[in-house]
């Protein structure tokens, strides 16, 4: 194996910028846009603006064992799956202003040709390994276990529900063979070994490579939680790894006796990118190959992902052997919501589309808290109190008031015409000087992966805009001096249109809307991101501007309110499947003989009184009419009712109960409950219309 590696192309302008393909077995969900389609969107259009050549590719993640499985547990085909939420999720990127130059998806017939031939010159150049093992195989399904398919404990880190490659609680890379008390995710049971042939990656080759490229390499450029995780593996030493699956879904193995065989998920989709990158240029007229061998490759992706993309997919592109390397993977950690960990499964998430369809119109304020509150060097949590506060006071009462203040007062004064300064004052120079700097201070952070940091700059300068008119006062000197007010404007106005221009990455919606109300589409040189330093002037004396819109409004409680409702009756509707899922695994008891059933003696009673038993929490003392005679009986319920609420109902009584003292009251009897859907005692009533007192129940 050659040690020489490629990750420092020629071309020092031109990106290859790659968010991570997400799978289509489900919608896209803030944790997804924290962790990674925001920060890249971010990055590629920060690029643009800075004049580089930019290719941001993604697409849909469409193989892999997750497909099938949910098309099983739907009912429909794994195609009807990829085609659903292929068009969901390209659909609410596109409506929340992802711009990827391409978004393509997996199924596509460039993609299975890329794939293929990949695959074919890593066989034919020898880089695999041919190996008959003992693989997993569940016997009732009639197929081997593999990825999702197949669960059981991690080896590394004891979690129990650890995926047959990987474990989503340390992160580790799996065999699916190295699971402790490995069960089948099919049909439940537990799987035997069989042979099988499959192709292998013999990633214990690649040692000395990555630790050249990476241990040695990018010590200091990577991320402190990227480069901890993948100096860890190496460590504890690589093993081959399975690039092949017995599965029917998926890009079939093209070589001879691979009958029945696909790609590893994990083979193919970072192929995806190449393939994506390869449609585009197609479709552009460009050049692909320009951005996978001369090229600055940068994967963004979720910190579960860390090892595919530093370890696999880089040993992949080694042994290949036409193509850069990737030059950082800036991976983030998880975000929460509301303090639990996100989940598509239990639907405890925040679904993009139906943000969309909720706040139509607040793209930016979802990427603005997203991205001031990203998950970048631990898990952090979403709240929706949080999204209100940074709406409320921060784009709206710092940003949007700054804004709306110049906009406002600029008509008001001279009809919207920018008017000629006077003589700039020394704050209106160190103001401007201000304003000079912040390309250069949101650049070092975005340039490092800091987007939080580049968040916080940006509303620091519609601070700086704030604090000049709340120092300036235009609207009291306007009484005493109006010559000073029209230079107050004026700076002001630049500051405003230098928010426009460097506002793009973060809140590309408003920098839109605020480069209408500035007009600079009537100006003969819009301003750039450069211009902003390098320009003495953004907005010249003379310019019309528009009239002043809203850029951001206020977010009620009562908006809060309803997603916080929403998220609590998903909590509810997790709990009572959890109970039944419960009830469902709870054991029979020992069979009884019929005349054992007869000896119980149920009939129909009404509640004339009850009442609350002093000091004892759950119990309420009753008075039943059982038909037979009017008695006392001592019931466990009061948690789930009102005292006052239950007298008249009609309930099931067990009438022949051995009499028992329950804090020195003699219950005669028992009253027999069930629970309802969400955990609460209901009494088990014979007939809502009401039957006669006495009557039994058999
Ligand atoms: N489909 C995303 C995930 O793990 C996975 C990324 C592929 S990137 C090549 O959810
Ligand atoms: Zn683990």
């Amino acid at each position: 194996m050659s040690q020489k590696y490629n990750d420092t192309p020629q071309n020092k302008n031109r990106f290859t910028i790659t968010a991570a393909l997400p799978y289509t077995n489900g919608p896209i969900h803030i944790g997804h846009l924290a962790g990674v389609y925001v920060p890249a969107d971010i990055y590629a259009r920060y690029l643009r603006l800075k004049g580089k050549d930019v290719a941001f590719i993604c697409g849909s993640d469409e193989h892999g064992v997750a497909i099938p499985m949910k098309a099983k547990k739907e009912g429909v085909t794994p195609q009807e799956i990829i085609d659903k939420y292929h068009g969901i999720i390209k659909k609410s990127f596109q409506d929340f202003g992802i711009s990827f130059d391409n978004y393509s998806r997996t199924s596509a017939e460039i993609h299975h040709k890329t794939a293929s031939d990949f695959f074919k010159k890593l066989y034919e150049d020898g880089n695999f390994i041919e190996e008959v093992t003992e693989q997993l195989y569940d016997d009732e399904a009639q197929q081997f276990l593999a990825d999702r398919f197949v669960t059981g404990t991690c080896p590394r880190c004891s979690f129990e529900g650890a995926y047959g490659d990987q474990c989503e609680n340390c992160g580790s890379s799996l065999n699916a063979t190295d699971l402790i008390d490995p069960k089948s995710a099919i049909t439940g049971s537990i799987p035997a070994l069989k042979q099988t042939k499959h192709w292998f990656l013999p990633l214990d080759q690649y040692d000395t490579f990555l630790r050249e490229w990476i241990i040695k390499g990018h010590k200091n450029d990577w991320k402190p939680n990227v480069y901890g995780q993948v100096k860890s593996w190496i460590d504890e030493g690589l093993k081959p790894r399975a690039v092949t699956r017995d599965l029917d879904w998926g890009i079939p193995v093209p070589v001879e006796g691979a009958d029945g065989k696909v790609l590893y998920v994990w083979f193919d989709a970072p192929i995806g990118y190449i393939s994506s990158t390869k449609e585009w240029a197609e479709k552009e007229g460009k050049d692909w190959e320009a951005y996978w061998k001369d090229s600055r490759l940068i994967h963004f992706i979720g910190k579960d992902n860390i090892v595919f993309h530093c370890i696999i997919f880089p040993s992949m592109l080694q042994a290949h052997g036409d193509f850069i390397l990737p030059e950082n993977v800036p991976a983030n950690e998880f975000l929460n919501l509301e303090g639990q960990k996100l989940s598509t499964s239990k639907n405890w998430a925040v679904w993009l589309h139906e943000y969309l369809e909720e706040f139509p119109e607040k793209q930016d304020v979802l990427r603005y808290t997203l991205t001031a509150n990203a998950p970048e060097t631990k898990d952090n949590d979403f709240t929706w109190k949080d999204f209100q506060a940074r709406n409320n006071n921060e784009l709206v009462a710092i940003f949007g008031n700054f804004i709306n203040r110049v906009v406002v007062l600029s008509h008001k004064y001279y009809d919207g015409i920018i008017p000629e300064p006077e003589e700039l004052s020394t704050i209106d120079k160190q103001t401007l000087q201000e304003l000079k700097k912040y390309p250069e201070i949101l650049s070092t952070s975005i340039e490092k992966y800091r987007f939080r940091e580049a968040s916080q700059e940006l509303m620091n300068l519609a601070r700086l805009g704030n604090k000049y008119l709340a120092d300036e006062e235009p609207w009291k000197v306007i009484k005493e001096d109006e010559a000073r007010v029209k230079t107050i404007m004026y700076v002001a106005l630049q500051i405003a249109s230098g928010l426009a221009v460097l506002s793009e990455p973060f809140l590309p919606f408003t920098s839109e809307k605020l480069k209408g109300m500035l007009a600079f589409n009537t100006l003969s040189e819009a301003p750039q991101w450069n211009d902003v330093v390098e320009k003495e002037v953004l907005l010249p004396a003379g310019h019309r501007i528009e009239k002043a819109s809203l850029l951001f409004s206020k977010i009620e409680d009562a908006e809060i309110q309803k997603q916080l409702e929403k998220l609590e009756a998903t909590k509810k509707a997790n709990e009572a499947e959890t109970k039944t899922e419960k009830a469902m695994t709870e054991p029979q008891k020992d069979t009884i003989t019929f005349d054992d059933f007869t000896k119980l003696d149920i009939r129909v009673g009404t509640i004339l009184e009850a009442e609350k038993m002093p000091k004892a929490d759950k119990l309420i003392v009753l008075k039943v009419d059982t038909g037979i005679d009017v008695r006392t009986i001592v019931s466990g319920i009061a948690k789930s009712f009102n005292a006052e609420d239950i007298i008249g109902k009609q309930v099931s009584v067990l009438v022949n109960l051995a009499p028992r003292k329950l804090r020195g009251v003699e219950s005669e009897g028992m009253i027999l409950m069930t629970e309802n859907k969400d955990g609460k005692l209901v009494f088990i009533n014979p007939d809502e219309d009401g039957t006669q007192n006495g009557v039994t129940i058999n």
